[in-house]
């Protein structure tokens, strides 16, 4: 069977600009799309991300800033858009939840779960964080605050329509415990098997005093409950332009903050539907501003524009993935940036391919063996080692392994004294170079799914022939 790879992340929220935390999560599924295209072929591999745009939180949103709902939902869909296209994220699709394909993915697959059984109508009362999209039981509360917006709650009382998610959550934790629906990482895992333990109630599917939804099939005077229509973006964007259906996925990325609607909530629509459950929902931790959480309602967002225009789409990349271990939280600032920058970026890997190709095009020139070189060195084992990192979503440790090779590289120049090897021993030069310009190959080739800017600048410059100095890849960054 040929292996095939779906993988998605979760659509944010257009209710205001996208912030570097929403980046680091579309950077770490572009790195796995990237990776598994190498691995595949790029046709085996479907990559969905996307917006979220209905519910009250967007409505609020929309009439705060004064412009009409399609008009906002638009302007601010595009700013993600661009910002993705800034950081070299390449999605197949960026799916809207306005989009017409959603709407009738939507309104079939609810209609499939009432004709199945799992919808009843009941009565509902209690906490709302608009934020958050979400009901929240008072034992859940600080202060009175929701934990995580630290905002008062809405009390709201209505009729809904309801979705039987206690009926799956016996298949759902057996499905978990034996990782047929797999949860990274394990401190997740069992997060999620003890909320399976303590019971879990039933869902509203349908709200009556949101206007800014897909109105309910059956009963057109309630709309979709924003969170049932956007797990359906996965189904939705699972079909591709050929017409050939990717579900179900393999991977679905999302933060810790919405583990529950995907481990829980979504098993059981799927489940409730007739559909396989996908293969592994993978949680990251948060990037957080001075020890906190980064986000549009604390006001404390880091703009990913403003950091790739300054340091290039590569950098912020690098960064992201390399300061902080993917499923754990950690700070991020422009300081950390700039550091990594100069250090491991500029005076790293820019300066190892700077001096190899000067040096190599002064003294080798035409001498030097473009071809020969690529397979000059075996680095099956460490290749080996970097995959698996990657496919444990262990990204800082695989830029790290990535990075021991970098240090190699500039230790092997300054230990031979390259410069000085030219003018004594040009066939220990040569082999040195040759030595040395393999092993740059090698770290550009892995580097492709994390910095594809500048692994395919080098990639492209080693190919030639003959061999000339390369130009700088990570530039001084001037008024910093
Ligand atoms: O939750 N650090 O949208 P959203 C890391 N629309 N990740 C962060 C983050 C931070 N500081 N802030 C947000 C939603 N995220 C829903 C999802 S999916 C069917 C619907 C992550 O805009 C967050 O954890 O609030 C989530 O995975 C994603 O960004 C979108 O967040």
């Amino acid at each position: 069977m040929t292996e095939k790879f779906f993988i998605t992340t979760a659509i944010d929220y257009i209710n205001a600009k996208p912030h570097i935390g929403h980046a680091y999560e579309k950077v770490a599924a572009d790195v796995l799309a990237r990776f598994y295209s190498a691995k595949y072929g790029r046709d085996r591999v479907r990559f969905l991300t996307g917006t979220d745009e209905h519910g009250s939180k967007i409505e609020k949103a929309a009439a705060a800033s004064g412009v009409a709902l399609k008009e906002f939902t638009d302007q601010t869909a595009a700013q993600f858009s661009f910002a993705w296209d800034q950081l070299n994220i390449q999605p197949d699709r960026l799916i809207r939840t306005t989009d017409a394909d959603h709407i009738k993915t939507v309104e079939d697959l609810l209609i499939k779960i009432k004709d199945n059984g799992y919808v009843y109508e009941g009565e509902y009362s209690g906490l709302y964080c608009v934020s958050c999209e979400t009901f929240y039981p008072e034992k859940d509360l600080i202060d009175g605050l929701c934990p995580i917006h630290k905002t008062k709650p809405e009390l709201v009382t209505e009729k809904n329509w309801f979705l039987k998610v206690s009926e799956f959550t016996g298949k759902i934790k057996e499905s978990i415990e034996k990782d047929e629906l797999k949860i990274w990482p394990v401190e997740r895992k069992n997060e999620i098997l003890s909320l399976l333990e303590q019971g879990f109630n039933d869902i509203a599917i349908s709200r009556p005093n949101v206007k800014w939804g897909i109105p309910l099939p059956w009963d057109k005077e309630q709309t979709v409950y924003v969170w049932v229509d956007a797990l359906i973006n996965y189904v939705t964007g699972a079909k591709d332009e050929n017409g050939k259906d990717w579900w179900p996925a393999n991977c679905h990325i999302i933060g810790k903050d919405i583990s529950k609607f995907h481990c829980i909530i979504w098993p059981a629509i799927l489940l409730a539907a007739g559909l396989p459950l996908p293969k592994e929902v993978v949680v990251h931790g948060y990037l957080t501003v001075g020890g906190e959480k980064m986000s549009k309602s604390i006001g404390n967002v880091i703009d990913p524009n403003d950091w790739v225009a300054k340091y290039g789409a590569d950098a912020v990349r690098y960064l992201l993935l390399r300061e902080v271990a993917f499923g754990d939280d950690g700070d991020v600032s422009e300081e950390k940036l700039k550091t990594r920058y100069e250090g491991e970026l500029a005076n790293g890997l820019g300066n190892l391919v700077s001096r190899v190709t000067t040096l190599a095009e002064k003294y080798l020139g035409g001498k030097y063996e473009s071809q020969k070189n690529i397979f000059y060195c075996d680095f099956s084992k460490e290749k080996k080692e970097i995959e698996a990192e990657i496919a444990n979503f262990r990204f800082h440790t695989a830029l790290s392994k990535i990075w021991e090779q970098v240090i190699i590289a500039n230790k092997i120049v300054d230990e031979k004294k390259l410069w000085d090897l030219a003018k004594s021993d040009l066939a220990e030069f040569s082999d040195v170079s040759h030595h040395l310009i393999a092993r740059i190959y090698f770290v550009a080739e892995q580097l492709e799914p994390f910095l594809p800017e500048s692994s395919l600048k080098i990639l492209d410059h080693l190919k030639k022939y003959p061999i000339i100095k390369a130009e700088p890849l990570f530039p001084r960054i001037l008024n910093s």
